[in-house]
């Protein structure tokens, strides 16, 4: 068996969206900017993907849906635009965001800094978010922007983002969420929410990768990143990208409806493969309460056993995981959320992402729940150290053992 659980990095293409992309590649190929019937065949599609997306986040006729190559130029673009816009081209200094945010928003705000603008990296709290109030009392008159995401894609762990949206508008601050781990895996509907800008990608909802959007709020003002032909409304330059177009719009239609559902069916899965690996497994632990998290995601820590020989283990059985973000996995560096969650140097090692789909079968489900527990008992079985330490070997595993 072959089992894929890192759908947190990046999913299978939905078939039924593959079908809708291709006639985009062959038949329909034209520009859509071109005056020929080659070029406007595509228009229906292109309506028909923004309307689905429109109608997936509750947008309405004055916001602005924007596509872009991904979630990380969604983000580049929110960040450098509100420093040209409020920072340079106005009299603020100032951006709040958090010390756990994806490294497409990490970097961008490094990058700024180095250009002068204060930075404040909010701390989370051990269930690995920042609450409202810790938001409030950091936004100063200087403030530009508030970017905080909407689920960590590490721990799956929801953000208040709709207190912390109404917080900003009442302080009169710009709030930007990046939405990537959040949009197709938990209702997002932003007549609810106040938010001026979210990011969203195609392949965590089974689109394809390279590309993804940007939601406007009000259509406000947002000087444009890419500068060229004038392509969307001159927001986003560069010759449509039809074909990915249509699959976003068509994977987010399909990730959307029903969703409460699709919901309850993963996370009955997700909390029985963490039920039998909590239950079976002395000292492991999972980071956050489950009913605050995607319903797809698990983080968790297993003393005495490295992350990365946890994930060859794993490999060899036909499983793939992840010891966390992707875009990080190169170093063997410890799980930097688990570090600011307040886990130990030794912990942070430890930590072990699977991330399910709607794909993710209950014979998959044993088939991991059986070879976790062998991996475990093989590397703790030839690891020094687990036999020295044992720190609370024999004590109950649980969600949330975490200290500071
Ligand atoms: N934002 C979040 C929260 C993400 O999880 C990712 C990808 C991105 C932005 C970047 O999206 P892209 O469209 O530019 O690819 N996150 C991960 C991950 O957790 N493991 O691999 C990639």
């Amino acid at each position: 068996m072959k089992v894929y659980l890192d759908n947190n990095a990046t999913t299978m293409v939905d078939p039924e969206v593959t079908q809708a992309m291709i006639p985009y590649f062959s038949e329909m190929y034209g520009n859509p900017n071109s005056l020929h019937k080659f070029g406007t065949a595509s228009h229906p599609a292109i309506t028909k993907a923004i309307n689905q997306m429109y109608k997936a986040i509750g947008a309405n006729d004055k916001d602005d849906i924007v596509f872009t190559s991904c979630a990380t130029e969604s983000n580049n673009w929110v960040l450098q635009s509100v420093w040209i816009d409020k920072i340079l081209n106005g009299d603020k200094n100032h951006i709040v965001t958090t010390e756990i945010e994806h490294p497409s928003v990490l970097s961008t705000c490094k990058f700024l800094e180095e250009q002068g603008v204060k930075v404040t990296y909010l701390p989370v709290n051990d269930q690995g978010i920042v609450e409202a109030h810790t938001v409030k009392a950091f936004i100063t008159e200087k403030t530009a922007l508030v970017s905080i995401m909407w689920a960590n894609n590490e721990t799956g762990m929801i953000f208040p983002i709709q207190e912390i949206g109404e917080i900003c508008r009442d302080k009169g601050v710009l709030f930007h969420t990046d939405g990537v781990q959040a949009v197709g895996k938990i209702p997002v509907n932003m007549q609810e929410v106040h938010v001026d800008f979210m990011s969203m990608s195609a392949h965590k909802f089974h689109g394809p990768k390279g590309i993804g959007a940007l939601y406007i709020k009000n259509s406000q003002k947002l000087t444009p990143l890419l500068h060229g032909g004038d392509q969307m409304g001159g927001r986003r330059s560069g010759t449509l990208n039809v074909p990915y177009i249509v699959g976003m719009g068509q994977a987010l239609e399909l990730a959307t409806t029903n969703i409460e559902e699709k919901m309850a069916t993963i996370r009955a899965k997700r909390d029985r493969l963490e039920d039998a690996l909590l239950g079976s497994l002395s000292d492991v632990f999972t980071v956050g309460d489950r009913n605050n998290r995607t319903p797809n995601t698990i983080l968790i820590s297993i003393r005495g056993v490295e992350g990365e020989g946890m994930l060859w283990d794993l490999n060899n059985s036909l499983i793939g995981a992840s010891t966390g973000s992707a875009c990080a996995s190169e170093d063997l560096e410890a799980n930097s959320v688990m570090l600011a969650i307040g886990a130990d140097n030794e912990l942070a090692h430890t930590g072990i992402r699977l991330s399910l789909s709607r794909f993710t079968t209950d014979e998959e489900i044993d088939y991991v729940i059986e070879r976790f527990q062998s991996a475990v008992k093989r590397l703790r079985a030839i690891s020094s150290s687990y036999a020295i330490v044992q720190p609370t070997a024999g004590g109950a595993a649980g969600e949330c053992h975490i200290h500071h």
